[in-house]
């Protein structure tokens, strides 16, 4: 059994973090569970531009306030406490914090390897990639 505390992961290389998120990346690929899940914090008043090409994501929000926009319809759903969504279509999306910073959960399948962060295009590069590429 794997048990593992946020605490013992802070400040290490399962604590990513960019200009508008933080991702403490609780279970990786490695964990062997086939996918992963990680406490992440969208900052209060960014917007990020998301789209998971190689990747179904699910994310519970636990705290803040928030919402998704998705580009191809221009259709905006607030989150909030107690909301969930899955981009079961690999939706082309923003994510935006709004009035305080969103604390999520977030799955992902196939799990991630490490330390993937977007690229300029909102994606996250394959488990292959990040595995040959180091990326
Ligand atoms: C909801 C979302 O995708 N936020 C970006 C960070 C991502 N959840 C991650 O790597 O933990």
């Amino acid at each position: 059994m794997i048990v593992r505390r946020l605490q013992d992961i802070l400040n290490t290389s399962r604590d990513v973090q960019t200009e508008t998120w933080a991702s403490r990346r609780l279970l990786l690929e490695e964990d062997g569970m086939g996918f992963s899940m990680h406490e992440t914090t969208i900052f209060a008043g960014t917007q990020t531009h998301i789209w998971y090409k190689n990747h179904l994501e699910a994310v519970y929000c636990v705290g803040g306030e928030g919402e998704v926009e998705l580009i191809e319809t221009g259709e905006i759903f607030k989150i909030v406490p107690g909301t969930l969504y899955a981009l079961n279509k690999h939706d082309n999306h923003y994510l935006r914090a709004t009035t305080a910073d969103l604390k999520l959960i977030c799955t992902f399948n196939p799990p991630l390897v490490g330390t993937e962060v977007h690229d300029e295009d909102g994606v996250y590069a394959t488990p292959e990639q990040m595995r040959t590429a180091q990326v």
